[in-house]
């Protein structure tokens, strides 16, 4: 592993780190297993509701939680001190997804230069998370990105960026952590199978979430995964809820 300070020197300059083997053979395969399940389920709302997302299992652990791979990958967050002293505060679960890249899949957002975070903002209110499922080889769709991109606030153009777009390259059980700056695309897989992978955003308690996941949250978890999930960083909704002794406020001081 390398050191927390050539962690931050590589996330600062180049915009990312990539580590190998950071998940076991046991626990990838029960996160395949949880992927496909939440993909399932998505794709039948989507059919239901008349849209159409055929690379991504949106918002996994609402699909598949207690018991699953998904609520021990959190209540163990892989990578936990490097994303600490990253963030230098305390962060939140802004979304989490599965992404099955495809043969020759082309045209969803995932698969065209993007940040994740649709606002430039260059400070530390973000890290987004790529745990590899498969292999992320040369040819099936590794993960493109622009070293440095993080650095100017103007999107580079698709030229610019393909032409100087690097793979993420790795090991199934990697993990890629980056600036969520950095513009990135899914890559073209030509190859016959699937690559997947499990990527979610970390930001800052006061920024809005994708989706609720503090809904998921019971007394009995722990309190990291309360934090995470943003049970300390609620909206009140009532007079009665906001008139609270500090232990019950539903944002918590401290948050930010
Ligand atoms: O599937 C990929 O490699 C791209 C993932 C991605 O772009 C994203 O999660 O924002």
């Amino acid at each position: 592993m390398i050191t927390l300070k050539e962690f931050d020197q590589r996330l600062t300059n180049d915009g990312l780190a990539i580590f190998p083997a950071v998940i076991g053979r046991e626990q990838l395969e029960q996160l395949r297993l949880d992927a496909d399940i939440a993909y399932r389920k998505c794709r039948k709302i989507q059919e239901m509701n008349g849209v159409d997302f055929p690379r991504v299992a949106h918002h996994i652990i609402k699909s598949v939680w207690r018991d699953s791979s998904f609520y021990d990958l959190l209540d163990n967050l892989p990578l936990k001190e490097y994303i600490d002293d990253y963030m230098g505060g305390p962060y939140i679960l802004n979304t989490i997804s599965a992404i099955f890249n495809y043969q020759n899949a082309a045209s969803e957002l995932e698969n065209r230069p993007h940040r994740d975070m649709r606002s430039y903002f260059p400070v530390r209110l973000s890290i987004n998370v790529i745990i590899f499922l498969d292999d992320f080889t040369e040819s099936n769709g590794s993960t493109l990105f622009l070293k440095g991109s993080h650095l100017k606030q103007d999107m580079p153009s698709d030229d610019e960026f393909f032409e100087g777009a690097e793979k993420m390259l790795g090991e199934a059980g990697s993990i890629a952590l980056f600036n969520s700056d950095l513009v990135h695309s899914g890559g073209m897989n030509v190859t016959e199978s699937t690559r997947r992978c499990i990527v979610y955003t970390l930001h800052r308690p006061f920024i809005k979430t994708q989706f609720d996941y503090s809904t998921l949250v019971e007394a009995s978890d722990s309190d990291w995964l309360k934090q995470l999930l943003g049970y300390h960083s609620r909206t009140a909704k009532t007079l009665e809820e906001w008139y609270q002794p500090p232990e019950h406020r539903m944002y918590k001081a401290g948050q930010g």
